[in-house]
């Protein structure tokens, strides 16, 4: 049985008092789900301990949106996997589109981040996804293989169990337009034959779908054979809607 993740990506949005309503509410109603699913919420880090400090003695996991692509040094402004470890969190995004799309990140950044984050103990959930004009191109399934394969290149296949891979299509993220899950399906269904071909125990991989999940698409999206689950960005901000997105994946 693969794991069913559903994480939250609040992305540059909250505030401290957002913390103080939303991350009790969800671990007060996600407590009821019996560790069913793994239900993980990245603030912005600088709201990190904070949440930690909220999810004491519950299941419920921290996260962080993004880390430094060295251990340490001289990076102003930088915050290293190494220190996201050290103040309790379990998982660290990279590659997400708007990385690659507003920062540079490139896919041989994302291999780099990939061991950071290995190297310092947390679990790496690596976002992949092809924009529109790739997609229009017939281009998206050898867009996403390529990511993942130049990301994952380093990975030591005994490190899996700490990777989890969310396809994000570009033209789905906070758009409103989401894959149908036929096609959400599909590519995942791709991406876990191309983990496989890289010899990781694919099988046994959680694959996320993320792109204008809502409550009341996600139960179609959770329900396809090869999804794990989902991120959720704009839908992690409302506890209500948060919360009914984590239950559709029971
Ligand atoms: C995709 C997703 C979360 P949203 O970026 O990573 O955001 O659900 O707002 O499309």
């Amino acid at each position: 049985m693969r794991k069913q993740i559903v994480a939250a990506n609040w992305k540059m949005n909250g505030s401290s008092e957002l913390v103080r309503q939303l991350v009790p509410a969800v671990r007060d109603s996600v407590a009821s789900l019996d560790n069913a699913v793994e239900v993980v919420i990245m603030p912005p880090s600088l709201f990190a301990s904070e949440a930690k400090g909220e999810l004491a003695g519950s299941p419920v996991m921290l996260g962080v949106q993004n880390v430094a692509r060295w251990q340490s040094g001289a990076y102003t402004g930088e915050l290293s996997a190494a220190m996201a470890a050290d103040i309790g969190c379990h998982y660290a995004l990279v590659g997400h589109s708007e990385r690659r799309q507003l920062f540079g990140e490139t896919d041989d950044i994302a291999a780099e981040k990939v061991l950071r984050v290995l190297e310092s103990g947390l679990a790496v959930m690596l976002c992949v996804g092809e924009t529109l004009e790739e997609r229009e191109a017939g281009d998206a399934e050898a867009v996403v293989c390529r990511q993942v394969e130049i990301a994952l290149s380093g990975l030591d296949s005994a490190a899996a169990d700490r990777v989890v891979v969310a396809y994000e299509p570009v033209w789905a993220i906070g758009t409103g337009r989401t894959a149908t899950a036929e096609d959400a399906q599909a590519m995942h269904r791709t991406l876990r034959d191309r983990l496989s071909d890289m010899g990781l125990p694919a099988n046994e991989m959680s694959l996320l779908y993320g792109g204008s999940v809502k409550p009341d698409n996600a139960g179609a999206l959770f329900a396809q054979p090869d999804i794990d689950g989902g991120l959720i960005g704009g839908a992690s901000l409302k506890a209500d809607d948060f919360i009914a997105i984590c239950q559709a994946a029971v």
